[in-house]
């Protein structure tokens, strides 16, 4: 047999039995009940918690619409695999080789145009999040954060660079810019009830935006493996009035020290926009 005559073979073999035989609408009617039952108790679950900044509930938004894809997708596969299982498994003492499938250009364009539209549209939304969650009110607060094995600590710009160990304040419901700047190993900087986390890179001035919503006492968790204290690097992070904030800010008494004060400095190449600070010296 020719090639080609082999290729048009294998090809109406492989149709005959991927496609012909296929109960799509019982497949599709699996899929379907499939991915709402995962989608139900997936959803159902409090994954993260308290919502606690603006940014908190698009992101948990855009966390449910990725569950509903991915339970989508996960029935597909499911369900295909059920069925194959099923329906092509040998038969009692069938020792012989499994069919010559040359393949189905037609499901192939499909299972390429499908994921390629998923991933479009995943990235696409994630890009709209990010964009909202980012953007500068005008209102905004500036605060250093210093990260180091295994320490947190906060410069206050707006306040002559006022500075603290371990405890960060933050006024409620304004819009916080925070400068890191890591001074040895990348950590990452995350507050569960703000959902934001973003990675401490030596040498780079990283940036993250949040407006807490709510006043209380929260944790700063390093969320980098960053060397044998990783696990105890925390911070306490306390959300209060702007009136509070500024009169705790103003009882410090330490300024950010000087070779902190360098990476502050050095905070050009990532954020360039002007900063409302003082200059150390
Ligand atoms: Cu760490």
């Amino acid at each position: 047999m020719g090639r080609e005559a082999r290729r048009r073979r294998a090809s109406i073999e492989c149709r005959a039995v991927y496609s012909n035989r296929l109960p799509i609408a019982k497949m599709a009617a699996a899929v379907v009940a499939l991915a709402a039952v995962i989608s139900a108790v997936m959803l159902s679950i409090n994954w993260d918690g308290a919502e606690d900044s603006t940014a908190a509930p698009k992101i948990d938004n855009l966390l449910n619409i990725m569950i509903v894809l991915s339970s989508i997708i996960f029935a597909i596969v499911v369900v295909a695999l059920g069925y194959a299982l099923f329906k092509f498994r040998a038969k009692p003492g069938d020792e012989s080789d499994g069919e010559p499938i040359h393949g189905n250009t037609r499901l192939e364009i499909t299972w390429t145009i499908i994921p390629t539209i998923i991933v479009l549209f995943s990235g696409g939304w994630s890009w709209k999040v990010l964009n909202e969650i980012e953007e500068r009110n005008g209102h905004e607060l500036t605060v250093d954060v210093f990260s180091q094995q295994y320490a947190w600590s906060f410069g206050y710009p707006g306040k002559e660079y006022a500075y603290s160990q371990g405890v960060l304040h933050v006024p409620v419901n304004r819009q916080i810019v925070f400068k890191m700047h890591s001074q040895d190993v990348i950590h990452s900087f995350w507050v569960p009830q703000w959902r934001i986390k973003k990675d401490n890179v030596p040498g780079i001035t990283t940036t993250a935006v949040v407006t807490p919503t709510k006043t209380g006492t929260y944790q700063l968790i390093c969320t980098e493996l960053c060397g044998f204290g990783h696990s105890s690097m925390r911070a306490k992070v306390i959300i209060q009035s702007e009136k509070a904030y500024d009169k705790w800010v103003e009882g410090l008494t330490e300024k950010v020290p000087t070779p902190l004060m360098v990476s502050v400095k050095q905070d050009t190449e990532t954020n360039p926009e002007p900063l409302e600070r003082v200059d150390a010296e």
